[in-house]
């Protein structure tokens, strides 16, 4: 069990009683339990129980937080505090969040919801919530010590608005930002329109990216790093930890993604082209979409994007920069491309019995390789499909459409089934030399002349207009 069964049956709604509307702060006095979860597996969508209908989202590698209704607020609580973080199985993080996980859960509510959110910190030093992209009061913003002091360890502060639009928006601490953005402290915030039916999608998932630095055999990140990171994560897990994106084949679908880390990531997907529907400052109007198989998303930015699962497979999302899509690595490897090491490899395995050159055709050995590696670290290629390894890590999924499955059905249907004859297959004929072109013979005229003459020291120069 991951939820705390008693937060479980109370977050459900079975054990707040709705609270005469007495509005305003006496209300705030009683605190409504916070719920936790430390499972880094999917939770269903939270279907609402209580308030306006909407279509949930799904949070990848993650929840959505319940609330209780008093009176007319919808009222969350969040608790900051120190938390564990599986990124992928064999390596765990010591990271601070919310509610038992980085980032916290993801928040729910409709377009025009009275939110009163409850936040109890537990982390060893003060911290706020900015609430990234929302119009809200100023003093509700959340930036400690311009809008308001700072939430002291122990201390609960209460942060009450109105939501003005839907879209997407995030929430993050605004006190020593550098600090706590790289412990992971970060959550999605999904505003949905009023009317259930507008802009409706069939499948509706949701991330945050992040970058860490995590010395290979630690647990804790280095918080001073600005932009040499070593994992590049969604939902603070990295690829093959992050969940798929599973689709039933005619579906509309909609990606929300957030980024909190320390440079932009054009995110691009196989399979058919999606839109961009959303981004910070609201919904994209349809003339104005632009149809696209990468978008950017900036520092700080939130994109959505929305396509039709026409294509039935397994297709590959991820971050085009390839060493996103890496784990834990060393930087400053050297390039052996075409070195043969066999000679020096016998020397240093005088030394060292374990080495192993690597890399004379490449690094791709090193996605199938299985080596003795500090405990508590992943491989910076790895992953298995079922026609080898996939030499990924990092940020990095796989949407899987496919025919005929439940609607709201997102476990994974395994590794896609392709027609006969539909697969890249080896040419077994007789394949003739590659026919060369006669080389071009190098050319006899001397290599270019030219002779540097400082402004104004030529004999005849004169001031030309
Ligand atoms: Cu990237």
């Amino acid at each position: 069990m991951t939820m705390s069964r008693r937060n479980f049956f109370g977050a459900s709604g079975a054990l707040f009683a709705s609270a005469s509307a007495i509005s305003g702060r006496a209300q705030a006095a009683s605190i409504p339990e916070a719920v936790t979860v430390t499972s880094p597996a999917m939770q269903p969508p939270l279907v609402p129980s209580s308030g306006p209908a909407y279509q949930p989202v799904v949070t990848l590698n993650g929840w959505s937080l319940p609330w209780r209704m008093n009176g007319d607020w919808k009222e969350f609580h969040l608790v900051a505090e120190p938390v564990v973080r599986e990124f992928a199985p064999g390596m765990k993080a010591h990271l601070w969040g919310y509610n038992g996980q980085s980032p916290g859960p993801t928040i729910e509510a409709v377009d025009g919801d009275k939110v009163r959110i409850f936040v109890t910190n537990r982390l060893p030093e003060h911290t706020t919530v900015h609430w990234h992209g929302m119009i809200l009061p100023n003093g509700m913003d959340g930036v400690g010590g311009l809008t308001q002091p700072h939430i002291k360890p122990g201390k609960t502060f209460v942060y009450e608005f109105v939501l003005k639009r839907s879209g997407t928006f995030m929430y993050h601490p605004h006190a020593d930002e550098m600090v706590q953005m790289a412990m992971g402290m970060m959550g999605a915030f999904v505003v949905h329109p009023r009317d259930p039916n507008e802009r409706r999608v069939d499948r509706d998932f949701v991330f945050i990216m992040q970058s860490y630095d995590i010395d290979p055999g630690s647990y804790t990140p280095k918080v001073t790093t600005m932009t040499d990171f070593n994992l590049w994560a969604w939902n603070s897990r990295v690829f093959p930890g992050i969940d798929p994106l599973v689709c039933r084949l005619g579906e509309r679908i909609r990606v929300r993604i957030g980024n909190l880390t320390m440079t932009n990531h054009p995110i691009h997907k196989h399979g058919e082209p999606f839109t961009v529907t959303c981004t910070d400052g609201g919904w994209v109007p349809e003339s104005a979409r632009i149809p696209e198989v990468t978008t950017d998303v900036p520092v700080g930015a939130m994109r959505v994007f929305e396509f039709a699962a026409s294509e039935p497979g397994d297709w590959a999302i991820h971050c085009h920069k390839s060493h996103h899509t890496m784990n834990a690595m060393g930087h400053d490897v050297k390039n052996f491309i075409g070195v043969d090491k066999k000679a020096v490899a016998k020397t240093i395995r005088k030394l060292v019995p374990d080495y192993m050159p690597m890399g004379s055709a490449g690094m791709a050995d090193m996605g199938a390789m299985e080596m003795p590696m500090p405990d508590n670290t992943l491989p910076m290629m790895t992953g298995f499909g079922q026609y080898g390894p996939m030499e990924m890590g990092g940020m990095f999924s796989v949407i899987k459409v496919r025919e005929g499955l439940a609607a709201g059905d997102y476990s994974d249907p395994g590794p896609y089934k392709h027609p006969p004859g539909t697969v890249a297959y080896e040419f077994t004929g007789n394949a003739a030399p590659p026919v060369r072109r006669s080389e071009p013979q190098p050319s006899r005229a001397p290599a270019a002349e030219f002779n540097v003459i400082k402004p104004g020291t030529r004999p005849n120069s004169k001031h030309q207009h």
